[in-house]
């Protein structure tokens, strides 16, 4: 197979990567994961987090070299490879590890209204959580070491398999966290990737237990269908289109500097940069000269080789293109660019000059178009009410966050916003918290990566009831006999119902539990 080939588009230099897979190899690649699961699935959480030690360990230890490779194919500068990329895995890990010491993979569960039944009978249930087996990791280019390497950390955390599959942009990266893992001491074959053109809708239908998918929503939707055809549960991570509503009593310094790093971090590649910025009438022209003069002293370029570049390039050519189409709509519509708007021509690579965009009306069809690079515009309103509607009619809603220096009155909108995360005083950078859940609501996907939320989500709770066979029939078994329906009636109203008659109902249901001597039976 052909070999893959990583550009970097900070500068347009290339790099040999893996083989590229056979698609139609891969049914038979997660058959034998799914036997090296199967031994996995059996360790001890204390085995598990002793694996998941050494990786972290060997992620800071290699921080250097793992900077490196997440820079040749991403081009993003040097400090967001240990900020945004490292250090969310770290902290990833040793969360990993803290759940292993405390999660009780099996529980047992309390009947509520059911107790005193089930203690009579003696019976009692337990939820043993159980990993699905081999977990499909199919990942976008922006965060090709957080985003792929912390859902594998779950998934194997909880016992299972992952095999991923890497943006083609970013192979070199996808490749190193297979050496991680194995480096790390994990069984070899447990993680694995592969990586090349049509891989990934082949491993949608290759037979894995569970899929996680990040990208677009509308490569989300058709993994969704694919999925669908075998039954097989999904996780989508979409796509986004972040507001950041600053009102009136903000904190407007702060409020601009945390706007600047949300909106171009990873040059606006992020599905929860800011994106739309609603500013309260009254605060909106102070902010906006702040928040411009900081965006116009923004270095561009290669952010490798110099420490004072913030914005580096977009992924590939195509994005870059996609940045102008984009510019185009947004004149066409109206709105008016305040800085940027255009390719930055004075540098080698695939770099788009950090864009702010004034007067885009509110109802045009591009508040709910996902402009994945650095574009941002700027909008007004009047009342709390007003922002909380603007915010929310929108198809996405992943991230999103409120300034201000009532924090009461912040958690009050907060709360009524729809995105999976919203932040008070913050905004962007939540993924970094491994505690945290992460996830969209609307277009913006389902399910949940990170927190025990997400740890749950990779395992499937299997319930075990047990009966102590004290009665040799339940009283809703057959063979029906008179007095029946009455029992039942009567444990319904007893004991649910407006709690008449509870002796009598107990007497004869355990009356109906004994077996009724068939004639001839001694
Ligand atoms: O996505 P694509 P990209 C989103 C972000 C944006 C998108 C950008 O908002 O919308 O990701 O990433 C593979 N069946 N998020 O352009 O094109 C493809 O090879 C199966 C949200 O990479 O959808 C790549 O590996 N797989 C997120 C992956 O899917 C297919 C955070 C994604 O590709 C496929 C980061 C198919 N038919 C980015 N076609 C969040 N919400 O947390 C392509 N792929």
């Amino acid at each position: 197979m052909d070999r893959m080939v990583s550009v970097n588009p900070a500068d347009l230099s290339e790099t040999a990567g893996p083989e590229a897979t056979d698609p139609g190899t891969l049914a038979e690649t997660v058959r034998s994961m799914r036997e090296t699961q199967k031994a996995w699935a059996s360790t001890s959480p204390k085995e598990r987090a002793a694996c998941v030690r050494r990786l972290r360990m060997l992620l800071s230890d290699r921080a250097d070299d793992i900077a490196l490779t997440i820079h040749r194919d991403t081009g993003k500068p040097r400090c967001e490879c240990y900020s945004t990329e490292i250090l969310s895995c770290t902290a990833m890990a040793k969360y990993c590890e803290s759940l292993l010491r405390r999660f009780r993979f099996t529980e047992k569960v309390d009947q509520g209204p059911m107790s005193l039944m089930c203690m009579m009978l003696g019976r009692r249930s337990y939820i043993e959580h159980v990993p699905y087996g081999v977990i499909a990791v199919i990942s976008s280019y922006n965060f090709p070491l957080a985003i792929p390497m912390t859902e594998a950390l779950m998934a194997v955390s909880a016992g299972n398999a992952a095999i991923i599959k890497p943006s083609s942009d970013t192979p070199l990266t996808g490749a190193l966290i297979e050496e991680l893992f194995r480096q790390a001491g994990f069984p070899e074959g447990l993680v694995r990737t592969v990586n090349g053109r049509g891989v990934g809708s082949a491993l949608a239908g290759a037979g894995a237990d569970k899929i996680v998918f990040t990208g677009g929503t509308e490569t989300g939707s058709a993994v969704m269908a694919s999925a669908s055809a075998t039954v097989t549960p999904v996780i989508l991570e979409l796509g986004g289109k972040d507001a950041f509503v600053v009102l009136d009593d903000a904190d407007l310094e702060r409020a601009a500097n945390c706007a600047v790093w949300s909106s171009f971090v990873n040059s606006g590649q992020v599905c929860v940069s800011t994106k739309r910025i609603y500013l309260q009438e009254g605060i909106a022209e102070r902010f906006t000269e702040m928040f411009v003069s900081r965006v116009e002293a923004l270095k561009q370029g290669n952010g490798w080789i110099d420490e004072e570049v913030s914005v580096g390039p977009m992924i590939n050519g195509t994005e870059l293109k996609r940045m102008e189409e984009l510019c185009s709509m947004i004149e066409e519509e109206g709105g008016r660019f305040l800085t940027g708007g255009r390719r930055n021509d004075s540098l080698p690579g695939y770099y788009f000059l950090p864009t702010v965009v004034a007067d885009l009306p509110e109802d045009s069809p591009l508040t709910d178009t996902e402009m994945f690079g650095p574009i941002v515009s700027l909008y007004t309103f009047g009342s709390d009410e007003e922002a909380a509607d603007l915010v929310n009619d929108c198809c996405f809603a992943l991230g999103g966050s409120v300034w201000t220096e009532d924090i009461a009155r912040g958690r009050r909108l907060a709360s009524r916003l729809h995105p999976g995360t919203v932040d008070v005083n913050n905004a962007t950078y939540t993924f970094g918290l491994p505690a945290t859940p992460w996830g969209g609501r609307h277009l913006s996907g389902i399910g949940t990566t990170h927190a025990e939320e997400g740890f749950r989500q990779m395992m499937h709770p299997h319930h075990v009831h047990v009966d102590g066979g004290r009665f040799k029939r339940d009283a809703w078994w057959m063979p029906y006999r008179g007095g029946g329906a009455e029992a039942m009636r009567g444990l319904n109203e007893a004991f649910f119902g407006r709690g008449r008659g509870k002796v009598s109902a107990l007497r004869s249901f355990l009356r109906m539990c004994r077996p009724k001597r068939p004639p001839g039976f001694p």
